[in-house]
Order: C-alpha cells, then structure tokens, then sequence
C-alpha cells in the first residue's frame, strides 16, 4: 500500500480533491489516503499554515495531493501554504502540463520551483524593501537535468528556454548552465526572451513542447499558457523533489463559485494521474478516460456546459469502466497512450 497526504485546502480545493480522490479509487485499491489540514485557518489558530507535526508525518508519506487554498496578502505574517510545503518538502521542480485534450497535443512547462524572487531571502529597512533573485549553481543544474530528461524520454530534440540574460545576472548565469548541460545531453536549446516569448506563446504555442524558465516567469508563463488549454481548470502539476512530490491542480480556491458544486474536477484528476504515474500505478488510465469523456460529455460552465462537478467525475468514471478490458489486450491496444501520458522514471518514486 502507498500512504498519500491529502491536503484539500479551501474555496473549491475541497470539491475538486474529493472528485481526484473518487476517480483514483476506481483505477486502484493501492492507496490510502490520510487527510491533512492546512491554511489560513489552522494559521488563525496556530500561527502557522501547516502544524509542524503534520508536516513530519506527510514527509514520511509517498506522495501529496493538494487541492487549492486562498493567500490574502493583507494578513500580517501569513505565509502562503503550498510555498511553505514547496518550501519544506524541497519540492525543486514544478512540472505543470498544459494539454489540449481535443487534440491529444500538450506543452509542459517545467519551473524552477524553490529559489528566483521565491528564494524567501529579502532585506527590510525603512526606505528601501529587497526581495533576492536567488539562482543558485545547483538549483539551475538541477532543473535544467529535469527538463532536459524529460525531453530525452519524450523523443524531442529541443527544449525552449526563456529567460531574461540580456538583463539579469541570474539569468547569465542560468543559461550557461542550460547550455552546458543540454549540448552534453545532445538536446537543443531554443532561446527565447521572456517578454516577447509571452507573444510567442499566445499565438504560436504548440511547436514549444518543453518549457524551461525560473520561478516567476515560469508562474506567469503557464498561468498565460492555459488559454490554449481552454481553461486553467484542466491544468494539472506535479512538484517533484528528491524524497516526494505533490500533485495539485493549478487553478486557485476560486471562491466566487465554491461550494456551488459546478468546479471542473478536471485539473485536479489529471494531477491525480500525474501522482499515480509518480507512484507506478496506472495514471495513463485516467488521462485516456479524461480525453473520452470531453469529446463526448457535458463540461462544466469553465468550458461552456452546464455540467455540475459530479457529472464530469461520473462520466469519467464510467470511462475508466470501460477500459477494464483484459490488461494483455490493453498493452498492445493503448501503447501510444501509455507512452505519451506516462510520466518518465526520472519522475517516479
Ligand atoms: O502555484 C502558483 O502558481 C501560485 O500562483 C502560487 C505561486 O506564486 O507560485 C501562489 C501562492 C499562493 O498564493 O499561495
């Protein structure tokens, strides 16, 4: 059995945590998932977002699932919980997935996840407030072997790597590093300036299969990516460190339409998929069953249906059912799904 930390947050982390965890449960009985909470709330009572107990325990778990929580900024001291796990759990690469599931297309981006402007290191003083743009010799190296594994496993030849090096040191730094290592790897590297890029990538985003860039441009680049996923609701991530990783949708709470039941579930099941191919269990199950259902099914208002959230989870659900077929005949049947939706080994437990 693998244990998982379920952390579901607040707004609709909790209903789209909820459909992940349904879903998974009808591909595999491998796993028992423990709840965790975490948050603004727990920080009101404690003062901090996550109990430090709770964080000993999910770092002996095998993987997290994270739902979505809301970050006000006008709390005094509040620091926001999912960079606190990034920051706790080590979580060094964050690999978000922008799929177009009409068209069985997708482009990840890969973001430098723990140091850049989120390095947490900053000087204070009456006059002046610095936040540091930390890049660090094995940060960069770290996360340009990730994304440069990732290609190698995908077949592609290239990676993009968008950065700001006529600007910033950091970034001069970073792309020697990039460079180095992807000619070693035999793996090209197509340079690209952040702010014309973000045009780029409006118009002309599928021929970019693997995106590298540092924490902050890579936040604003694939919130932007996401339009050409339709809706920032079917976007799933994975943050992989060297001991675990957390898995969660990258939409936020959206509080506007919690509790209304009308979530797309879809972000947070395809993380799902992402955290069942970390652990070796059969995630490419649910992207095939995800892929079905939107060619076919109601969706929810986010793509213009009427769909309540758990008519999407039950019409993938019965999706998955319909896959159960002798897994012999699954092998040869669905050997390119498998290998296009299965995440590398570098990437797994
Ligand atoms: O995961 C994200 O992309 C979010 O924008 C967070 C970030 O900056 O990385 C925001 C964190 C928060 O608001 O708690």
């Amino acid at each position: 059995m693998y244990r998982v930390a379920v952390i579901k947050g607040d707004g609709i982390g909790v209903e789209v945590t909820n459909a992940a965890m349904e879903v998974m449960r009808a591909v595999t009985d491998k796993i028992d998932f423990v709840e965790f909470e975490g948050g603004i709330e727990i920080f009101k009572k404690f003062g901090v977002p996550i109990k430090e107990e709770d964080l000993e325990e999910i770092k002996k778990m095998d993987a997290v699932l994270f739902g979505a929580t809301s970050t006000p900024f006008n709390v005094p001291n509040y620091k926001s919980l999912i960079l606190t796990l990034r920051k706790e759990l080590n979580l060094y690469a964050n690999l978000r997935i922008i799929p177009d599931l009409w068209r069985d297309r997708e482009i990840y981006i890969v973001r430098e996840n723990s140091e850049g402007l989120y390095s947490g290191e900053y000087e204070v003083d009456n006059s002046r407030v610095v936040d540091f743009r930390v890049i660090t010799r094995e940060g960069a190296e770290k996360i340009a072997r990730f994304a440069i594994e990732l290609a190698k496993d995908r077949n592609f030849k290239e990676i993009t790597f968008v950065h700001k090096a006529n600007v910033l040191r950091g970034d001069r730094f970073f792309r020697k590093i990039v460079l180095s290592l992807a000619e070693r790897e035999g793996i090209k590297v197509n340079e690209k300036i952040v702010d014309s890029f973000t045009i780029e990538l409006v118009r002309n985003p599928w021929q970019h299969k693997i995106i590298l860039s540092e924490n902050l441009f890579g936040d604003i680049l694939s919130d932007l990516a996401s339009i050409h996923a339709k809706s920032i609701g079917v976007i799933p991530s994975g943050n992989y460190g060297e001991e675990i990783a957390l898995f969660e949708p990258i939409h936020g709470s959206a509080p506007d339409i919690a509790g209304k039941g009308i979530a797309n579930p879809i972000g947070a099941i395809l993380s799902g998929a992402m955290l069942l191919d970390y652990l070796g269990l059969d995630g490419w199950v649910i992207w095939n069953a995800v892929k079905n259902y939107v060619k076919k099914g109601n969706l929810t208002p986010d793509l213009g249906g009427n769909a309540m959230t758990v008519d999407v989870v039950n019409g993938i659900i019965s999706e998955i059912d319909d896959q159960e077929i002798d897994p012999i005949e699954w092998d040869e049947l669905w050997v390119d799904e498998i290998r296009i939706n299965t995440l590398p080994t570098l990437f797994m437990k």
